[in-house]
């Protein structure tokens, strides 16, 4: 067996960013090559500047570097794919296309490639939304989506390629943020609530959406690729969940830590799109297949993010509180 050598593809970005920290953690730092189109910014020997949309580029590295695996997460995601179309497609049906056809010509062993709920449109049931529900998305996103995990069920299928895919909820992070999507709310209101500041939101007080932390995404994408090949029977992409909540739940349960912290209503065009997508999900057969659990759900998830942002407020709970100036003044000292 050859030994293991991993390539992040879109390794800046607000899932690349963890999840290459946690892959260096479980296989080793010189195990795992981060890439990005962005030049070199801190001296990482194993950083390396990449178009995924350049095949020859992408071919000699994996031909260089002797990588077995492939994690693609460069994507233009849902909000800002409605406002340019064109390098959507390019970029999330091109970005994949070549690295299913590099892999294949390199003898890569295995691709991860993350689909999303925005393979889903309006006509889906809105709640727990199951795997083979129909899935007619109405965005150039969920469109790229739905197509790409075709084509990964065609490499599959046609050429024998081991790839691997989950249909992620929006992601909620403490150390990266998150590109250009619609669920991006669910990170800036802690900003904005670390700040001081009140938050307006672009979506209504109650429009519910399946969302997940950060460390439940990563160790997910992990156990799948970690996972016996025999054991899946999706080689689209699995649907998984962890908690569903709508801006409202998700700012009561801020305040409940952060007192008085504010929060008004002012949607944008971001609400026809969550419009169209389910509020909660069904992962029936990713539990069954790789025994996918998620650890966090909305109050776990929050009071970790509180921690990490601002760790003062999050220990011990509900003893701070915001002062007029917006610093956060313990209760017992006040
Ligand atoms: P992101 O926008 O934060 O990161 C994408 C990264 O790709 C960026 O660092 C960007 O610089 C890089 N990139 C862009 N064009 C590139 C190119 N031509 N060559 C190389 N790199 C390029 O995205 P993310 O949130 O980390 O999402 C990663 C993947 O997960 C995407 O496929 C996305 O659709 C999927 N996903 C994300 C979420 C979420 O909530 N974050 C939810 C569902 C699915
Ligand atoms: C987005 O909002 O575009 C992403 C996603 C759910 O795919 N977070």
């Amino acid at each position: 067996m050859k030994p293991v050598k991993i390539l992040v593809i879109g390794a800046c970005g607000q899932i690349g960013t963890e999840l290459t920290a946690a892959l260096r953690i479980r296989y080793g730092a010189a195990s795992v090559i981060a890439a990005d189109r962005f030049p070199a910014l801190r001296d990482d020997a194993s950083y390396y500047q990449l178009n995924v949309l350049d095949r020859d580029m992408l071919n000699h590295l994996i031909c260089a570097e002797k990588v077995t695996q492939i994690y693609l997460l460069a994507a233009i995601l849902s909000a800002v794919g409605e406002q340019d179309m064109k390098a959507a497609w390019e970029l999330n049906m091109g970005g994949l296309l070549n690295v299913l056809r590099v892999a294949v010509l390199q003898g890569v062993e295995k691709v991860f490639w993350p689909s999303s709920i925005a393979v889903f449109g309006p006509g889906a049931p809105k709640h727990r939304c199951a795997q083979h529900d129909l899935t007619e998305p109405q965005t150039v996103y969920g469109i790229s989506k739905r197509a790409g995990e075709h084509f990964c069920n065609y490499y599959f299928e046609q050429y024998g390629l081991d790839v691997r895919s989950i249909r992620y909820p929006g992601l909620i992070s403490h150390s990266s943020k998150p590109g250009g999507g619609t669920t991006d709310y669910a990170v800036e209101i802690f900003h904005q609530a670390m700040t001081g500041n009140s938050y307006t939101c672009y979506l209504t007080e109650d429009t519910c959406l399946p969302m997940m932390y950060m460390p439940d995404a990563v160790r997910a994408a992990i156990t799948l690729m970690e996972a016996p090949a025999n054991r899946l029977r999706v080689r689209t992409a699995y649907n998984i969940s962890a908690m569903s909540f709508a801006p409202c739940d998700l700012a009561e349960a801020i305040r409940r830590r952060v007192p008085g912290f504010g929060i008004s209503y002012v949607p944008d065009r971001r609400q026809a799109i969550a419009d169209t997508w389910p509020a909660s999900t069904c992962d029936d057969l990713a539990r069954s297949d790789w025994d996918w659990q998620p650890e966090f759900g909305l109050e776990t998830m929050v009071e970790d993010m509180l921690d990490k942002l601002f760790p003062q407020v999050a220990e011990p709970a509900k003893s701070y509180v915001l002062d007029d100036n917006y610093f956060f003044t313990r209760v017992d000292e006040a």
